[in-house]
């Protein structure tokens, strides 16, 4: 439980949630939501009338180290692999670290949290940098997510990083997302080519991996299946990456149930690949993104 237990406005309950792991809880009339401090990972979002609108596995394990499948975690300092050394954890570290609930304001019916990191230069061998990172998400009829990096330290520090949204879907295979056409982007599947995507509406009819490149479009998930249309978008964000698993990969990951990959799609605010950068000393970045239904 938090050291420190802070002042909480009504609507906002701070509570164990699955493995025990601590959570804030967010039930007023615009919506209700869930944050762990493990992560600061943002688990769910539901405004009052919706279905969810982000998806999490029911296989998701929640263990201190492990990360959630689903919702929305924070990818940083690094996206995927790790460039130069596969053993270190995939996506970065800051998103198996427990963070600082710092504060939870309400302003009508929206409830704002706010959760910090702070990272020593000795954390991770691979990333000798001192920053100060901050999460703040405000749960209302939308839900806006800012990451806030700081460099602290006296030199400048390689930054690629994304708020890896798992958007709910009534059926992948019906979802149409429209604001990519034109857009380059590397196609992972295909091992990586650089391709453009044409102007027609992105429709899955396989794995998808893509991270469109140079893009600050916002894009919007047609979901004929729920009746509904969810618009995300962004600022702070030259990249957005598209995932769906489909089959096989569903299959391959043990935190991602066989059965679970048509309910969801990714799309996520980045900043990576040929759109990551170096954050001088003393400097500081944030990325947002902005999730609304219709
Ligand atoms: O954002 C897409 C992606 O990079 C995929 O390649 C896939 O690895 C996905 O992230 C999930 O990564 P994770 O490490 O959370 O299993």
């Amino acid at each position: 439980m938090n050291a420190h237990p802070i002042a909480l406005p009504p609507g906002a309950t701070l509570q164990p949630g699955r493995g025990g792991l601590e959570r804030l809880v967010v039930d007023t009339p615009a919506c209700v939501g869930e944050i762990y401090l493990h992560g600061a990972h943002l688990t769910g979002w539901q405004p009052r009338g919706d279905a969810p609108v982000l998806w999490l596995s029911a296989h998701s394990v929640f263990e201190p180290g492990r990360p959630i499948r689903g919702g929305i975690p924070i990818c940083f300092p690094w996206f995927g692999p790790h460039p130069a050394d596969a053993s270190r954890p995939p996506h970065g570290f800051v998103r198996l670290a427990p963070w600082t609930l710092e504060r939870v304001t309400r302003e009508a019916d929206t409830i704002t949290a706010t959760l910090a990191l702070a990272v020593a230069a000795d954390r991770e061998p691979l990333w000798p940098h001192d920053v100060a990172l901050r999460l703040e998400a405000r749960f209302g009829r939308e839900l806006a997510v800012a990451f806030t990096v700081e460099n602290r330290g006296t030199t400048a520090c390689p930054v690629a990083e994304a708020l890896h949204t798992y958007v709910a879907v009534g059926d992948i295979r019906q979802v149409t997302l429209e604001g990519l056409g034109g857009i380059a982007y590397i196609d992972k599947v295909k091992g990586g080519v650089r391709a453009v995507q044409d102007v027609a509406p992105l429709t899955f009819d396989g794995e998808t991996d893509r991270p469109y490149l140079g893009t600050e479009a916002a894009v919007a998930i047609v979901d004929p299946a729920l009746r509904r249309r969810i618009v995300v978008e962004k600022e702070g964000s030259r990249t957005t990456v598209v995932w769906n698993p489909w089959i096989a990969k569903a299959r391959a990951m043990p935190d991602f149930g066989d059965d679970e990959w048509p309910a969801m799609v990714c799309v996520e605010a980045a900043n990576a690949l040929d759109d990551a950068f170096t954050l001088a000393p003393g400097a500081s970045h944030t990325l947002r993104t902005r999730l609304r239904v219709g």
